[in-house]
């Protein structure tokens, strides 16, 4: 999972030095830095390097990330003690299943409690991001826009992209809009198109953009990054600091995380899925950690993969169980290398018919906010 320096949890902890003093004497800043934007564009590439951990499943495909997941940073910049809470938030998309309505409220909730906004683009994603336009328009708080994947981009290309977005989202200072809140009907009010790339939805994709009636657009400033290299990560992390509220911390300064390890351990199987299958099995899986026994010389892990129908099972074991096992290894070394620690993994795979439609097994499932 994505930068590969990546240590257990835990491990890399900064010193928090507010634990020495009183914090908000002392101008601590502390604050909910929440990353949005369209599927794939780069967001838990970007999370997993400003926090230094590999937190979040990354994978070529759209559509991988399904939750919100915090990323806690604590430390000090130029002298100034600061407390990051970092949201890693699904792509937003127009929801097919109840599924992408969860995923979709876990967006709201996270543009809810933003103090800072990283709206992340893609510098080759086609100019449809009106739906991500229209959550952000009653953010009444600082909106950085950033550029992603440049590495791939000529300078000329870049700055294209940048006209592009002067253009079209207003830049400099911030304004205050209105109350910080969230329009309650902003699905309704959601575009027609997406950029989904689950084969399973039947919805035709990307009706081509129109201009999002009277939203206010207002960015403090674009940013041109790859989250890939590392690229102007530096200036968009003094940028984040020096827009962070003053207010003690949030979260115990040994907390790297709102999600327990189980959720982490099914997220690895989950990303090893999206790795080794095609079409609509990446989709309509899901994995459920049913035993996590954390013993001195081993962790043993259970999981149950979830998917729809019967030939998804089968596709998933592949002849003889020969991909259940290649993709069992390949977690396995992940789950190894996330938590430091030797593991051993069993794997069922169940079939559980249309589990994106069912609210109680999604509410088992945790998409729910
Ligand atoms: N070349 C390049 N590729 C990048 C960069 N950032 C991310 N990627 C790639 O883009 C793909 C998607 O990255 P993710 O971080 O999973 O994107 P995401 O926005 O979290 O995607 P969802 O969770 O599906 O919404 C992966 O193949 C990444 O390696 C970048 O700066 N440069
Ligand atoms: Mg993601």
């Amino acid at each position: 999972m994505g930068s590969p320096d990546i240590q257990p949890p835990g491990d890399q902890l900064p010193v928090n030095p507010a634990a020495a003093h009183n914090p908000v004497a002392d101008g601590f800043k502390s604050g909910f830095v929440s990353i949005v934007g369209k599927p794939n564009v780069g967001k838990s590439t970007l999370m997993n390097q400003l926090i230094g951990e590999r937190l979040s499943i990354i994978t070529s495909k759209a559509q991988t990330t399904r939750h919100r997941i915090m990323g806690i940073l604590n430390g000090n910049h130029n002298g100034q003690p600061f407390q990051l809470v970092y949201s890693d938030t699904p792509g937003i998309i127009q929801p097919k299943y109840k599924l992408h309505e969860s995923m979709m409220s876990f967006v709201r909730g996270s543009l809810e409690d933003a103090d800072v906004i990283l709206f992340v683009t893609d510098i080759f994603e086609r100019h449809d991001e009106d739906d991500v336009i229209k959550r952000l328009k009653y953010a009444n708080v600082p909106i950085i826009l950033l550029i992603n994947k440049i590495d791939q981009a000529t300078p000329e290309e870049v700055e294209a992209k940048i006209a592009y977005w002067e253009a079209h989202f207003e830049v400099g200072g911030y304004a205050v809009l209105e109350e910080k809140t969230v329009d309650p009907d902003i699905d309704e009010l959601a575009e027609e198109h997406e950029l989904d790339e689950d084969p399973t939805d039947e919805a035709d994709t990307n009706v081509p953009g129109e201009s999002t009636p009277g939203a206010p657009r207002k960015a403090t400033e674009i940013i041109p990054i790859s989250a890939l290299n590392g690229f102007n990560l530096d200036r968009l992390f003094d940028d984040i600091v020096r827009y962070l509220p003053v207010h003690p911390p949030y979260f115990p300064e040994d907390e790297l995380t709102d999600k327990p390890e189980r959720f982490f351990a099914s997220e690895i199987v989950r990303e090893k899925i999206f790795l080794n299958y095609k079409k609509e099995v990446p989709y309509s899986s899901e994995v459920i950690i049913t035993g996590f026994k954390d013993r001195e010389d081993m962790i043993v892990i259970s999981a149950e993969i979830l998917v729809e129908r019967p030939t998804q099972r089968a596709i998933l074991l592949g002849e003889k169980g020969n991909m259940i096992k290649k993709t069992g290894i390949m977690a396995r070394e992940e789950l190894e290398r996330f938590f430091g620690k030797k593991v051993f993994l069993e794997t069922h795979v169940k079939v559980e018919p249309d589990w994106r439609q069912k609210e109680r097994m999604l509410r088992r499932l945790g998409y729910d906010e």
